[in-house]
């Protein structure tokens, strides 16, 4: 009988997923630990940030549209100078760019990654807890060289890893490679992150529904519907409960270890033809990847599986409904008609 190990850090849980990849080069895992020391970075200076004077605004808006925060700068360059010199990734995405950035030369290597380096960034200000994602896939083009955009617009089904760092009351890192979810608390006092959630799985029956209810008015009559059902029943455990804190990574990581469901539908405002505010390649599909990994579904306000959707764009937005797969069973249903 194995015996349960104590104090598994991130690098050696990665190394040990290597194992259950025969064949595996240790190039993943190379470009997973790099990405865990700009986590610890980034980590670093988000809880500085009242005190160094980077809050608030850069005076830049971004391909968003939004004001971009002096703190999604210093995570996004963190990123991007871990990742174009590691030598595993031949290019990237970046929410915060307008293009594909290409890594420095020489040092192309055979995956892309794809992230929001700080979603929810407006409410750094605040205080309430703000997140990097990221989605790595096996580059398409021929080694070696720079990869170009095809390389990133592949379906979130091909993804070989994925995952998200949230900076709340703790750092905690939550990322798969195919074989389950596990997450890592970092513990500042030694600058490691120690597995604190094995083998994640999102609860079936569930607490809470997270949707923007400000934009009720608005939403089309099978959402309606499938929100008031909710408030008339329960998710297996008493009543749902609201919350919505307006951080991606925030919601979701409450519905992963405590069960429940998040919506970001389209609405009438904005016309049948817009796909929602979310971001498939760096946001919708890492996401979807945790969700399915973790027993839970991810699907669009059409029922299309998120996994399945073949990017076009690199800053595409999709519906997203995620969470525990009994809620997200029956929310699809309301949107076939079924309920
Ligand atoms: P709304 C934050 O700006 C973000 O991109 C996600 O983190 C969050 O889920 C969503 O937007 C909130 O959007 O329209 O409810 O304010």
């Amino acid at each position: 009988m194995l015996v349960k190990r104590k104090g598994i850090t991130v690098s050696r849980q990665i190394m040990d997923d290597q194992l259950l990849h025969p064949g595996a080069t240790g190039e993943l895992t190379g470009l997973l630990n790099d990405l865990v020391v700009a986590g610890k970075i980034i980590s670093a200076e988000v809880n500085m940030a009242g005190l160094a004077d980077i809050l608030g605004q850069s005076g830049r808006t971004n391909i968003q549209g939004e004001n971009v925060q002096k703190l999604d700068v210093f995570a996004n360059q963190t990123i991007k100078r871990r990742m174009e010199q590691c030598g595993h990734v031949c290019v990237m995405a970046s929410e915060e760019d307008d293009d594909i950035i290409p890594v420095l030369e020489g040092y192309e290597g055979n995956y892309t990654i794809a992230f929001d380096p700080l979603d929810g960034s407006t409410n750094i200000d605040v205080n309430v807890s703000i997140g990097t994602i990221f989605s790595i896939h096996r580059r398409l083009s021929p080694a070696p060289g720079q990869g170009n955009v095809g390389d990133l617009l592949q379906k979130g089904g091909k993804q070989v890893a994925a995952g998200y760092i949230i900076y709340g009351s703790s750092t905690v890192m939550v990322y798969t490679t195919g074989s389950g979810v596990h997450g890592f608390t970092l513990d500042p006092s030694v600058g490691e992150f120690f597995l604190s959630h094995p083998g994640i799985k999102i609860p079936d029956a569930s607490l809470y529904y997270s949707v923007n209810e400000a934009y009720a008015n608005h939403w089309f009559d099978s959402t309606r519907r499938f929100i008031d059902h909710l408030k008339t029943t329960d998710g297996g455990n008493g009543a749902y409960s609201l919350r919505y804190i307006g951080s991606l990574v925030a919601d979701f990581h409450r519905n992963l270890i405590k069960g429940g469901i998040f919506l970001y539908p389209r609405d009438k405002k904005s016309g049948e033809k817009s796909e929602g505010k979310l971001r498939l390649l760096y946001e919708a599909a890492p996401l979807a990847m945790i969700a399915e990994q973790a027993g839970g579904r991810a699907i669009t306000d059409d029922g299309r599986r998120i996994l399945d959707i073949e990017p076009t764009k690199l800053h595409q937005r999709v519906p997203l409904i995620i969470g525990s797969k009994r809620d997200v069973d029956l929310a699809e249903k309301f949107l076939r008609g079924e309920m």
